[in-house]
């Protein structure tokens, strides 16, 4: 669609970027800091493990205060849960506690509204020992860890985010890490998982309305619109198909307080639907979110699933490349599109139609809470980044949302990732994102220097204009 004019962003839309914890802070053993599961993960040895990272811990003054230069409005930054408590993952951790405190107050100090994921990937790994999400018993865990950053936290963070990317953990375990033991769940364990994790939603939604806090509250999940390879209907059908089991499926029960009836036929034909217990029902129902979080970085194509034994998912590694699931789909290559260096899809437009898509069906408020341009950036002779590419890729992504905006869609933030550079799950510091570069490599830490990159300035001016540039 196309307007006489565009509409602007709104007066105080919430201009940002993202890290998560264990991606950033570093000192993972430091001041009580508990072993999640992230630091047990098998790791490449010649790729940066997450020890160090990009040491915010020890330097989140120093960035805060570059990212209130940058004109930031919002930081989103995620709590580690193994920060926060002791082992019996009960008793609050001070030291892990004062962190987040200190972190929120420099937010504060310079105008800067925090967003708080509370759990982005690091699961507690002595919960993980005992099952981790297949196990009942963790929803029990998290609820009490939430309810101490509640207490901590709830009268100065506004906005709250729940789980980050639980589509991610529950679609692509291998994505994010494969365990010492190499074991990857199944199918049915997966969506066992996934059910204790709408619940464990479901139950901080409630929690955080009862306590009447100030602020808002929503999920944040990996949301992509599908396009169909042909005109073929059976395409048609084979877009919707994954449309739903990626996205809406996960949303569905977060918005709605039901399972989506496509998801739930899927897994009773499958075998896979969770044990509920009797009140389940009733604890999803409860579930209101103020907004909805997306991370938004690539739309895919798909085909009609081949059927014949090769619409196999790709796991750990190699995770981009998606080849499809048996009767449901198969990805197929768009001509019209870019890719990153890392064949990432660059879509723009994708966005517009996943924002429409996602407030068609809602009708919430929106807060994208990433989106992205991962490249090898380096310096160069004069010590600057000149990182065109990732200013172009944002430029046209900013753009869209304000086409979005334009045809009426309520989005009220943006949270490119990252903030700073951090560690890539799998490419560690070869892979960057930031607005601002870390002056370190995978085997040598240096200085740690923090420098400005290109796309720093040109952010920079796009908020003080609020835009409009
Ligand atoms: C998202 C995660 C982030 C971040 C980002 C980029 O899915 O929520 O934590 O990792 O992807 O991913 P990568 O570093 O693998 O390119």
């Amino acid at each position: 669609m196309q307007y006489k004019s565009k509409k602007n962003f709104p007066k105080n839309f919430l201009w940002g970027a993202s890290i998560s914890a264990y991606q950033a802070e570093g000192a993972s053993s430091k001041d009580g800091k508990l072993a999640s599961i992230i630091d047990k993960y098998q790791h490449p040895e010649e790729v940066a493990n997450f020890e160090v990272a990009s040491d915010f811990y020890h330097h989140y003054k120093e960035d805060i205060k570059l990212l209130a230069e940058l004109g930031l409005k919002s930081f989103r930054f995620s709590i580690a849960w193994t920060r926060i408590v002791k082992e019996d993952l009960l008793t609050p951790n001070q030291k892990g506690i004062d962190f987040y405190h200190n972190v929120i107050n420099e937010c504060i100090k310079y105008k800067i509204e925090p967003i708080v994921t509370m759990y982005h990937f690091d699961l507690p790994y002595s919960l993980d020992k005992k099952g981790g999400w297949k196990n009942r018993e963790t929803i029990t865990f998290f609820l009490e860890y939430v309810k101490i950053i509640f207490k901590e936290y709830g009268n100065k963070v506004n906005y709250w985010l729940t789980i980050n990317e639980q589509n991610t953990m529950i679609l692509h375990p291998g994505a994010i890490g494969i365990p010492e033991s190499g074991y990857l769940p199944t199918k049915k364990e997966l969506y066992q998982m996934n059910h204790h994790l709408l619940l464990a939603q479901a139950q901080v939604f409630k929690l955080y309305q009862d306590l009447k806090l100030p602020g808002k509250i929503g999920p944040a999940v990996n949301l992509t619109a599908m396009y169909q390879g042909t005109a073929h209907p059976e395409d048609a059908i084979a877009a919707h198909n994954w449309e739903t089991l990626r996205g809406w499926s996960f949303l569905d029960v977060a918005v709605r307080g039901k399972y989506n009836y496509l998801f739930e036929t899927y897994l009773h034909d499958r075998d896979w639907y969770p044990e509920c217990l009797p009140e389940d029902e009733l604890i999803l129902k409860a579930a209101k979110p103020d907004f909805i979080a997306i991370n938004y970085y690539s739309t895919a194509t798909i085909t009609a699933s081949k059927n014949d034994g090769t619409d196999v998912s790709a796991r750990a590694g190699d995770q981009q490349i998606m080849v499809g699931e048996e009767g449901v789909y198969r990805a197929y290559d768009n001509p019209y599109v870019d890719k990153t260096p890392y064949g990432w899809v660059v879509d723009p437009v994708g966005l517009r139609l996943t924002l429409r898509k996602l407030y068609d069906r809602y009708q919430l408020p929106i807060l994208i809470t990433e989106n992205g341009y991962g490249s090898p950036d380096e310096l160069d002779e004069e010590g600057r980044i000149n990182d065109i590419e990732r200013i172009d890729y944002l430029k046209r992504h900013i753009e869209a949302i304000q086409d979005a905006i334009t045809d009426g869609v309520d989005v009220f933030g943006y949270q490119p990732w990252s903030a700073i550079d951090v560690v890539s799950t799998h490419q560690g510091f070869n892979k960057r994102y930031g607005f601002i570069y870390i002056d370190r490599t995978d085997q040598d830490l240096k200085e740690l220097k923090r420098i400005k990159k290109e796309s720093f300035y040109w952010y920079q001016d796009v908020i003080k204009h609020n835009g409009v540039n």
